[in-house]
């Protein structure tokens, strides 16, 4: 398959791009840290879905070399920030199949060390349905990643159907609302007391609750009204390239 080799040829050449969203808190927006997430243009086709271009990568056996990728230029950029006196967390997507690679976490490790970054500065993000399906044989994956340190998020919250007792379970520190019922939120009374039983229920828990999709004002103020304080979308900046990333960064102080 040519996209496949094509997608080698990006990873081994640095065309892989990495872009950044900011995490804000709501009450001042103030800026915690970023979600890394890949793009690929392709030189033929265009701009490739990371859904579409993940999916390859998990089907040529290229997930842990696209997995290194992204991890590396979010823990080299969270060093200079670091080093820049103005700290970032860095959150890094994971699919459940890294997970089910019991050496991972020796490379993520490894990693750390070699970029000088606190394991408290990374986040994984796995998406809540990708759990779902093999939870018993990520969870010792799962477990050895948050005794290095690393701070675990269970993403698109919501989608997976799963019993909202799992957050109980699970070794995650921090629950992401999914996009489509914060979305939702402000004009359907449905998605509106989803989100807020998934906030209610995580700070029970003790989770970190961040809402994905802030569109608009009205969305912003409801959800801090029921007591979520951490959120990422459109409102606050869309995914962006790191020179981008950066002069909005001075914009906001
Ligand atoms: O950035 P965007 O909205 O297009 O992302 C679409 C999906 O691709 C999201 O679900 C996101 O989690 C996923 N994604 C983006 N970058 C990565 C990555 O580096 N690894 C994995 N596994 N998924 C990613
Ligand atoms: O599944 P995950 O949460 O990792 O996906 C993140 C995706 O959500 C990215 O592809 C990003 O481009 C997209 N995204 C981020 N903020 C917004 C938003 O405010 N509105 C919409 N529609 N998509 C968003
Ligand atoms: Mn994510
Ligand atoms: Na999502």
């Amino acid at each position: 398959l040519g996209i496949a080799a094509d997608l080698r040829r990006a990873l081994d050449n640095g065309q892989l791009e990495v872009y950044f969203q900011p995490k804000v808190t709501l009450a001042d927006r103030h800026v915690l840290g970023v979600e890394c997430l890949a793009r690929w243009v392709h030189p033929a086709h265009g701009e490739v879905a990371p859904e579409d271009f993940v999916a390859v990568a998990e089907h040529t056996g290229q997930l842990a070399r696209l997995t290194e990728v992204v991890l590396t230029a979010g823990l080299r950029r969270c060093r200079e920030w670091a080093d820049a006196d103005r700290p970032l967390s860095v959150a890094v997507n994971l699919s459940a199949r890294t997970l089910l690679d019991s050496r991972f976490p020796d490379l993520v490790e490894e990693l750390l060390t070699e970029h000088r970054v606190g394991p408290g500065q990374l986040t994984f993000e796995i998406s809540e349905p990708g759990m779902l399906n093999d939870i018993e044989r990520v969870l010792p994956t799962l477990y050895r990643l948050r005794d290095l340190g690393v701070r675990l998020s269970v993403d698109d919250f919501g989608t997976g159907a799963s019993s909202l007792a799992y957050l109980r379970q699970w070794p995650v520190h921090e629950v992401k609302i999914d996009d489509s019922f914060v979305q939702g939120m402000a004009t359907d009374s449905g998605d509106l007391a989803i989100v807020r039983a998934v906030i209610g229920l995580s700070r029970e828990f003790g989770l970190t609750v961040v809402a994905e999709g802030v569109e608009s004002e009205l969305t912003l103020e409801l959800l801090e009204e029921m007591g979520c304080e951490i959120g990422q979308g459109y409102l606050f900046s869309r995914p962006l390239p790191y020179e981008r990333l950066e002069a909005w960064l001075s914009a906001q102080t």
